[in-house]
């Protein structure tokens, strides 16, 4: 039986360029071009009268739109998830460019985790392409170090899906995080604990999950580029240039320490929806379209809510201006709510709270304090704001979207 002192065996699995992956088994002929995700509903490839399909190309792209990711051979021309669309057309302009079709991604994500559970069912979820599984208490598994597991993890991926992903299986979830994009794509990398010179020091400070842009500028300000750099520099040194907290903790990660448990259940803390505009968008003059889309994010994010099975008791609003600066507001309601009627009213009250004379980028909304429907006693699918909470009287005197109720 295992316990607590016995060394772990953790696997971080990785999907190889998901949503791209995906849309190679629908497009089959794709194979081996550069392709990326990032398109519009203008750019689904058109199947002429012979069969065969016309794909959009960057080089046709304008817009504002963002890359979420490419598959390896636009890779290889420098083009990556988050880089602006327009930026990826200078770079790799034959590449063949898709919509991104979220729906297809989900379907994919609840198969290659459905065959991951059916052998491993310690399962920590971390988003679409990627997992945490406990192996520790699998049969026979501590005898090849996982390597046998890990083989079958993902040959069932694989017959689930047809899609490859990339596995690193270590005592801990720091470890595997970092194994699993060591050999990517279709890779499989073990490591023990004794393995770390040789193979975490070299990497870049800034792969470790934890180790974001603003720490690891500082990291390298004070000549600390790899794990290697800081596992070297004085403990005592890094706790009184980032805090006990961070200081301690960057401590024990170089030395690929971390105890965090494979957390099998888990909740989501806030789902949302939000878009870029193809252009600026102002409060007054292009008030219905704004509504329009206003109101449709609202109606995603109850039918996301309806279909994770959660409802939500406080609705928050995010904008983005044409100067890049964003607000947030946010209205608690008095009962949980999944309606899409309720979170456009709500959402609506908190746009009132916001000076709208700016043009607008963005637009987001976002449903948080969530509580599964299962454990509501009687859910209020209409919750009004809060009593007390009267409707703010606009502050700025401008003409604001239209209500739901006034269309
Ligand atoms: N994604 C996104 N925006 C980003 C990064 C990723 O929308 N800035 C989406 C698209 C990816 C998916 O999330 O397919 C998974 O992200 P990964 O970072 O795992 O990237 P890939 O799976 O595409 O590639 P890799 O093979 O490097 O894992
Ligand atoms: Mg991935």
């Amino acid at each position: 039986m295992y316990s607590p002192e016995a060394p772990r065996l953790i696997a971080h699995l990785d999907m190889d360029a998901f949503y791209a992956s995906v849309e190679l088994l629908r497009y089959p002929e794709l194979r081996g071009r550069p392709v990326v995700i990032g398109g519009g509903r203008r750019h689904q490839p058109q199947t002429l009268p012979d069969g065969t399909r016309r794909f959009a190309t960057l080089r046709e792209y304008t817009g504002r739109g963002v890359i979420t990711t490419s598959t390896y051979e636009a890779r290889a021309l420098g083009v990556f998830s988050a880089m602006g669309t327009m930026k990826a057309a200078r770079l790799a302009p034959d590449a063949v460019l898709l919509p991104v079709d979220f729906d297809e991604y989900r379907k994919y994500s609840r198969l290659f985790k459905a065959a991951v559970r059916a052998i491993a069912p310690q399962v920590e979820d971390r988003g679409i392409d990627e997992i945490y599984i406990d192996l520790s208490e699998l049969p026979g598994v501590h005898a090849d170090g996982g390597r046998r597991i890990g083989e079958q993890l993902k040959q069932a991926v694989r017959e689930a899906t047809g899609l490859s992903c990339s596995i690193g299986i270590t005592p801990n979830k720091l470890l595997s995080k970092l194994c699993s994009e060591l050999d990517k794509p279709d890779g499989l990398t073990l490591l023990r604990m004794e393995d770390i010179p040789v193979r975490i020091w070299p990497l870049a400070a800034r792969k470790v999950n934890g180790i974001g842009p603003k720490a690891s500028e500082k990291l390298a300000a004070l000549g600390l580029h790899t794990i290697g750099d800081i596992a070297a520099a004085e403990p005592a040194f890094l706790v009184q240039q980032f805090g006990a907290h961070y200081g301690g903790w960057l401590v024990q990660m170089a030395q690929g320490r971390d105890d965090r448990p494979v957390v099998t259940h888990s909740e989501p803390v806030s789902i949302s929806r939000e878009t870029t505009f193809e252009r600026d968008l102002h409060a007054v003059r292009d008030r219905a379209t704004l509504s329009d889309i206003f109101t449709g994010l609202c109606v995603e994010l109850a039918g996301d809510l309806q279909r994770k099975g959660y409802a939500s008791r406080t609705i928050g609003i995010k904008l983005r201006f044409d100067d890049f600066k964003s607000v947030t507001r946010d209205l608690t309601l008095p009962a949980h709510t999944m309606d899409a009627r309720a979170i456009r009213r709500a959402a609506g009250l908190c746009l009132k709270r916001v000076d709208l004379s700016r043009r607008l980028r963005l637009l987001g909304v976002r449903a948080g304090a969530l509580a599964r429907l299962a454990d509501l006693v009687a859910p209020h699918p209409a919750a009004e704001p809060a009593a007390g909470v009267a409707e703010p009287a606009p502050r700025y005197g401008l003409p604001l979207f239209d209500t739901l109720e006034s269309r």
